[in-house]
């Protein structure tokens, strides 16, 4: 699905602002149709936004159910004959959407876009858009709820709360930008580019562009035209697909992030797609971008910022990545689901390195959302099976949807298919296998895929070993295991790295971490002060450094961020390197002197 974008034959318009905004607290607004007139007693609301902090309100920062968001549309008569559609970002989990007291379309799956051709639907004057918006989780959806809290394996009577089965908050709302755009009666569909490049003694000599455009109309001709960044012509194309030869092309790397733009006209309609020339792939245990040997530095992040959760904030969004390149990062991992599409187009620019996971977190009954491990002798378990998670489904369609999102983006080098499932347990392989045969079927640019594995019992039968192109692994030894004792976690996490070091595959860190209590200071490094997360570190970086096929270290997490409340969170996650308002703990120095220090690319020779 194409980002929305102005051209000479696209008109978008942004419906972000102030909503009217009504919780349906005992379940009737679908019955008294909220939906067909205005919202009696709404609240106002900024659309894009979690709703959750919005207001001081304890109701609804714990709602269970559904919320409906309504405004009104008006739209210039001069758009009236241009095919007219709205699109919305992400609205968390589940929505329904209804133009005049008609449903639009529905869409389940709180993260990826979805739109609605309105053409016909929308009157000359004023239109009632409405979104009803659902944020309950269960075994169905993704990330997956529970039905029972954490630590315990009974379902809840009654149940009225959410319980997440991961570690943060669950946000809810209309996160991301809801948008009209128009374009042509026949339009461009969707557009494809793959890189390839020509090595001549390790220089690129030229590139090969093999690109596909989809139409509404497949009999209408269609031109490509690729431009640099100057603005001029390096190539061309003809007809709705094909292969067009950049001369000495300017690649896309980590820290230089050249964008060219693939100008697309088919008829009357006009799309510019941007995009990079880079190569990604694995080769034994290295990872390769453009044939190097590359290093991942960077986090585990969240979209989470105060007051609006989870939704888009395009200027903390540019905070971040300027922290990134003070601290010498150069890669993060969208835990645990897929970040905005700005976000992206940013990273694209920005030549910041993203791993590009689904948000398929909580595929597992073992563990309370990852923390709590006291169920696991309580439950008859069997993950897979009927009773069990019910996610396959869903799971297919995100992967596609993601896919299909971020196809062309040069700043995604591997896609993750879900964090920390169950994947030792019977019945693992046979979940995942259709899903990465999926994802590397839907992938034109065969990028490397994987699955980020927890630490189990059996971490030797994990199916990540057999599916993964790349194990990523999260650990806490020195916090969760062995916490407080720094010597001992050192040496139970070396005997496992060393074991997964030899598989001969490359490995990697994408969590490693300790809640650390800005402020919170000691002589000697006590777990939660600032000294012990610095500790903590140096002794992971120190077992990291001995080990051979080992491609990279992102730290959990580049900042605090909000979760539901437990005895093990205080005011949420707090192992991040920087405060939720991005003050660098004491840890942010010690990672900016190491990764300083360790180049992008030929660390491990
Ligand atoms: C890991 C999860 C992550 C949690 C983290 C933690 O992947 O979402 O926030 O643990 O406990 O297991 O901090």
């Amino acid at each position: 699905m194409l980002f929305p974008i102005l051209t000479e034959s696209r008109c978008v318009v942004d419906l972000s602002g102030t909503w009217d905004f009504k919780r349906d607290a005992n379940g009737k607004g679908f019955d008294e149709q909220w939906y067909a007139c205005r919202l009696k007693d709404a609240q106002t609301m900024p659309v894009p936004a979690a709703y959750n902090d919005m207001k001081e309100d304890a109701a609804l920062r714990e709602h269970y159910g559904w919320v409906f968001y309504q405004r009104t549309v008006t739209v210039p008569a001069a758009l009236k004959s241009q095919r007219t559609v709205l699109r919305m970002e992400a609205v968390t989990h589940k929505a329904r959407v209804y133009l005049n007291g008609v449903l639009m379309c529905e869409h389940k799956g709180g993260f990826l876009p979805f739109e609605v051709e309105i053409s016909d639907a929308l009157k000359p004057g004023e239109n009632l858009l409405t979104i009803a918006v659902d944020n309950r989780i269960d075994r169905t959806t993704l990330p997956v709820g529970g039905d029972c809290p954490f630590g315990t394996s009974e379902p809840v009577k009654n149940q009225k709360q959410n319980y997440p089965r991961f570690d943060f908050f669950n946000y809810a709302g209309i996160i991301r930008p809801v948008k009209l755009y128009t374009t042509p009666r026949t339009y461009i569909r969707d557009v494809t580019l793959v890189p390839q490049v020509n090595w001549e003694e390790g220089q690129a000599k030229s590139a090969v562009i093999e690109y596909s455009v989809e139409l509404s109309e497949p009999s209408e001709a269609a031109a490509v035209e690729v431009i640099d960044r100057e603005g001029e012509t390096v190539g061309m194309g003809n007809g709705a697909s094909g292969r067009i030869t950049v001369n000495d092309p300017h690649l896309w790397m980590p820290g230089d992030g050249y964008m060219y733009q693939a100008r697309i006209t088919a008829g009357a309609d006009v799309y510019v797609q941007p995009f990079g020339i880079r190569t990604v792939r694995v080769d034994g245990g290295r990872f390769l971008i453009n044939e190097r040997p590359f290093y991942f530095k960077g986090y585990g992040k969240h979209e989470d910022t105060f007051p609006g959760g989870r939704g888009f904030h395009p200027v903390m969004n540019a905070k971040d990545i300027s922290l990134m390149k003070w601290q010498g990062a150069n890669s993060f991992r969208t835990s645990h689901y897929p970040y905005s599409e700005e976000m992206m187009r940013l990273c694209d620019r920005e030549g910041i390195v993203v791993i590009d996971e689904a948000p398929a977190v909580g595929i597992s009954l073992k563990f309370g959302g990852g923390i709590s491990p006291f169920c696991k002798d309580k439950v008859t378990y069997k993950p897979f099976e009927d009773g069990g998670i019910g996610t396959f489904e869903h799971h297919q369609q995100v992967i596609r949807e993601l896919i299909q999102r971020d196809k062309n983006h040069s700043c995604v080098v591997m896609w993750s298919l879900a964090n920390e499932p169950d994947s030792n347990s019977p019945g693992a392989y046979e979940y995942f296998k259709p899903l990465f045969d999926l994802a590397r079927d839907c992938d034109p640019q065969k990028r490397p895929c994987t699955i980020v594995c927890m630490k189990g019992a059996y971490w030797k039968e994990d199916v990540t070993i057999r599916l993964s192109d790349v194990i990523c692994l999260n650990r806490y030894y020195g916090w969760y295991d062995f916490g407080g004792e720094l010597e001992t976690a050192k040496e139970e996490l070396k005997k496992e790295m060393d074991w997964w070091d030899a598989l001969g595959k490359p490995v990697m860190m994408t969590e490693y971490g300790a809640d650390t209590v800005e402020g919170l200071r000691d002589t000697l490094p006590v777990m939660f002060t600032e000294e012990y997360q610095v500790a903590y570190y140096k002794m992971n970086h120190e077992v990291f450094d001995t080990l051979k096929n080992f491609v990279g270290e992102q730290a959990w997490n580049f900042a605090d961020f909000a979760t539901c409340q437990g005895t093990g969170r205080v005011q949420g996650n707090k192992k991040g390197i920087f405060t939720r308002d991005r003050r660098p703990k004491m840890i942010a120095h010690a990672l900016r002197k190491r990764w300083q220090a360790i180049p992008d690319f030929g660390y491990k020779g």
